[in-house]
């Protein structure tokens, strides 16, 4: 099994560099976008491309993934909605599990599902327990996988959802307020979550400026997601980045 992308981002954990992940919608509406933002995420010096969507209507992942792959040496990770979104041109896929919710099908039936296809497109597999947070309002992603999520101000359920995915095996946590959330996850939620696990621990949902990336990088996140503010302004993400990166 390969662990490139995982070896790169534990690496950097060791090395306490944060890290920058850049969310690309492979529905992107342009190319002219598409392209801007990967030129954006080179002059960054972002760490990883994530590409995925909680649901997707264009038949776009493998044209996206070439277009990326023609511009950067950024690593693209699938971020994947469904089983649809398997592609082997990407270096990895994040391999999640929702684990803050009880629908059977995202904690397992999909992964027997696309686990031979995976296995067949030679795929990184990044093991994930993956929470969906209550951040203000419904997301696409809570309602697409008809699931709750974590309640905003209960940092303790998040911290033993995390745990308890540590100890089934699990490599990263991701806490997701979901896309265009009204508020990043709390950083008391990220710090309570810090304490209780080793992982590394990515935090995307509503992050739109420096300042904010800054003060969850500060609370614990390990991996900063930005997705909906780098398509209004690509250029955000050279700002975020020097926050991210502390430079
Ligand atoms: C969503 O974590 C990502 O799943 C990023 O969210 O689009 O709000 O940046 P935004």
């Amino acid at each position: 099994m390969k662990s490139i992308v995982h070896d790169k981002i534990y690496a950097a954990k060791a090395n306490k560099q944060k890290q920058l992940a850049v969310l690309i919608d492979p529905d992107t509406p342009d190319e002219t976008l598409l392209r801007e933002l990967v030129l954006q995420a080179n002059k960054a010096k972002a760490d990883l491309i994530f590409l995925g969507g909680s649901l997707l209507v264009k038949d776009a992942l493998d044209a996206s993934i070439k277009t990326i792959k023609s511009l950067t040496q950024i690593p693209v990770i699938l971020f994947p909605g469904s089983v649809l979104q398997i592609s082997s041109e990407a270096d990895a896929i994040l391999f999640l599990s929702l684990v803050s919710g009880r629908n059977p099908e995202l904690l397992i039936g999909s992964h027997v599902i696309s686990a031979p296809y995976i296995k067949q497109a030679q795929l990184e597999t990044l093991a994930t327990g993956y929470m969906l947070v209550d951040c203000g309002k419904t997301t696409t992603a809570a309602y697409m996988s008809a699931s709750l999520p974590i309640p905003y101000h209960k940092p303790e359920i998040a911290a033993c959802t995390a745990m308890a995915s540590e100890m089934l095996g699990q490599k990263f946590i991701y806490m997701d307020g979901g896309s265009g959330a009204d508020k990043p996850v709390s950083t008391e939620m990220i710090k309570a979550v810090q304490k209780a696990v080793d992982l590394p621990i990515i935090i995307g949902g509503g992050i739109r400026d420096a300042a904010t990336a800054a003060k969850i990088c500060e609370a614990g996140a390990d991996i900063i997601v930005v997705g909906n503010a780098s398509e209004t302004n690509p250029s955000i993400l050279v700002d975020i980045a020097k926050a991210v990166h502390n430079d």
